[in-house]
């Protein structure tokens, strides 16, 4: 094959496989021209896969359906197809390599007959930068194009930056017959390949994202010494004008996209904080020549969760959707061609076609206008609060890395771990309740280490190890310290007892503080909490009290001595693959306890 967009042996050679198996009638190269985009547009509109929005209200949006059983991410249908099950460790679908190839490649034969395909070469991280990575995506879905484009740098300069390197992931998407029951999502991390057949939803097909930027990269990082994590970075700006960097790791749907973009407290702003958005999905760490952890954002949009999102809870994310924004799954209000969501505002549309097509009548409806895991896609350029480094090639300093999750019960507002190796620990106990952003029962407690779960590219114990390694490599004073919090406590009456949001900067504070030896704690079994006299409580006095905060803050040793048994029972997954490390810190907890 030859192309006037790259000499590329390995990228041509692929490609022409691919062709010889999907059998596109047509070749279109994803250059990165705005002409290239709005064409793509208008036939988009023609064949019914978007709909033009409002374009004096919301210029360049566009509406998109998917099928309604391809809603969600499908964990039980996405696949970790190294060689050995092993490899891939028990928290994670296994298919032997050359058996999943020969199925995907049975699937996927001729399915691009009468179709286009797209070849989209992006990077995820700014092009050129050292933490940045490429891939291809082959792709017969227009929306995924327009999606990628959004969600990654794209075009000729991509592939001017490969040259003719190797170093790139393969992806191959293919529509298929959007059937559920012949849908996977295959990683093969050892060939720096994708494959996914059946899907037209987001994190199933935009390949950059989970599947690259997580599944693939998470094994990369393993194997080059670096880090892929499921964490938001955002900086905290003080009165002094100093800037200090955060990571958080929290499972879908948990809330980072609305931390990253958190507005500080009136109270806060008066002061001068500020929040900057580095990124609100996934991070990239490694170590800087200072010794400190730096992290980028390796993507260039945000495909955020639009239910609840609104001008209160968060007003940044609500103004990035207001241009050149792709919807999905969201309902559609006919009388202004523009588009609402449970949560956006108390005024549903009452002329509308809900998510699924039908239409819909949202003062009388008791149906939901909006799928619960409908989506925006929004430039990060569009951002009111994006950082000033969201394009610094070399990343931002780590001051403190925090995990979260919703648990009802037991886990306190925030702690902070003992050291690095704890740190670890608390990550890999993590359990959240599970939510609409994937396909299955939502609210149900699981573990979900480092919220890596669902993306975590080889065996979780090899992993754990990874971190364990990374911490040995760096000097104690130069570690982030390590952080968990739960915003979403529940009181007996099963109410929220943290207002969550914008307070949440109260307890990112506290964590600031405590990086910095500024403020005192309490030891208790599972690390150090705050006093709550330590949380500044100022303009919420009257809906949260001292009394409140030390209910929030409380740990339950019962409690804790029935998880430490959930967490035991997990760790015995992995056998004796587990790190020594964390099996010491367990016995330390169970100690701590007694
Ligand atoms: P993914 O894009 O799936 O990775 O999700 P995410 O982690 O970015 O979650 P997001 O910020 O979109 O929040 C998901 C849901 O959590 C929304 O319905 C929010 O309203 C809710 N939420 C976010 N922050 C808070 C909080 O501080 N308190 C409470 N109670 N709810 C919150
Ligand atoms: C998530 O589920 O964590 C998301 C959305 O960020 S998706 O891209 O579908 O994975
Ligand atoms: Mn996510």
């Amino acid at each position: 094959m030859t192309s006037s967009f790259t000499k590329n042996k390995s990228v041509l050679d692929w490609i022409e496989d691919k062709i010889d198996l999907v059998k596109p009638d047509k070749i279109v190269w994803i250059d990165g021209s705005k002409e290239q985009v709005e064409a793509l547009r208008a036939e988009g509109c023609e064949t019914g896969e978007m709909i033009k929005l409002n374009q004096e209200l919301l210029p360049e949006c566009y509406l998109h359906r998917t099928a309604v059983n391809d809603v969600a991410r499908v964990e039980g249908r996405t696949f970790i197809c190294a060689p050995t099950k092993d490899e891939a460790g028990p928290t994670n679908n296994w298919m032997d390599p050359d058996e999943a190839y020969k199925m995907l490649y049975d699937i996927a034969r001729d399915s691009y007959k009468g179709r286009t395909m797209y070849v989209i070469p992006y990077s995820m991280g700014p092009v050129g930068s050292p933490f940045s990575k490429i891939g291809i995506e082959l792709t017969d879905s227009i929306y995924v194009v327009l999606n990628m484009v959004i969600m990654t740098r794209t075009g000729v300069k991509v592939l001017e930056a490969l040259g003719d390197s190797d170093d790139w992931v393969r992806g191959l998407h293919c529509k298929c017959q959007i059937d559920p029951e012949k849908r996977y999502i295959c990683q093969f991390p050892q060939d720096n390949t994708i494959i996914s057949v059946n899907s037209g939803y987001g994190g199933n097909v935009l390949l950059g994202k989970k599947c690259f930027a997580l599944r693939i990269a998470s094994y990369q990082g393993k194997m080059e010494g670096w880090q892929a994590e499921h964490m938001l970075i955002l900086g905290v700006e003080d009165p002094t004008g100093k800037v200090r960097y955060i990571c958080a790791a929290f499972p879908s749907a948990c809330g980072k996209t609305n931390l990253a973009m958190l507005i500080p407290p009136e109270s806060y702003r008066k002061k001068g904080y500020k929040v900057w958005t580095v990124g609100d999905d996934i991070s990239w760490i490694r170590k800087g020549p200072d010794g400190r952890l730096y992290a980028i954002n390796p993507e260039n949009g945000f495909f955020g969760v639009a239910p609840g999102t609104n001008d209160k809870s968060n007003p940044n994310a609500l103004a990035s959707t207001r241009q050149g924004t792709i919807f999905t799954n969201v309902a559609h209000d006919l009388d202004t061609n523009t588009v609402w969501w449970e949560g956006l505002d108390k005024n549903p549309p009452t002329n509308a076609i809900d998510w699924t097509g039908k239409p819909w009548n949202g003062k009388e409806s008791t149906e939901k206008g909006a799928n619960p895991n409908s989506r925006f896609t929004a430039p990060a350029v569009n951002c009111p609060c994006i950082s000033s480094e969201f394009e610094n090639p070399d990343g931002v300093p780590i001051s403190a890395i925090v995990f979260g999750g919703r648990r009802a019960k037991l886990a306190p507002l925030v702690y902070q771990s003992r050291d690095w190796n704890h740190g670890v620990f608390v990550g890999s106990v993590m359990a959240s309740e599970t939510t609409a952003a994937a396909a299955g029962a939502v609210g149900v407690v699981r573990r979900d280490p480092m919220a890596m779960l669902p993306f975590c590219g080889y065996n979780m114990a090899d992993y754990w190890q990874h971190w364990i390694d990374i911490g040995k490599t760096l000097e104690k004073d130069k570690a982030p310290k390590i952080f968990n919090v739960n915003w979403f406590r529940k009181d007996d009456e099963g109410n929220f007892m943290w207002p969550g949001f914008g307070d949440n900067l109260r307890v990112l504070e506290w964590i600031l503080k405590r990086c910095e030896d500024k403020v005192d704690a309490d030891e208790t079994p599972i690390g150090y909490v705050p006093k709550a006299e330590d949380i500044n409580l100022e303009g919420i006095e009257d809906k949260v009290t001292i009394d409140d905060l030390n209910a929030m803050l409380d740990v339950s040793k019962d409690l804790w001595k029935e998880e430490t048994d959930g967490i035991e029972e997990f760790y015995g997954k992995f056998g004796d693959r587990i790190p020594k490390e964390l099996a010491a810190e367990l016995d330390t907890l169970k100690n701590n306890l007694k």
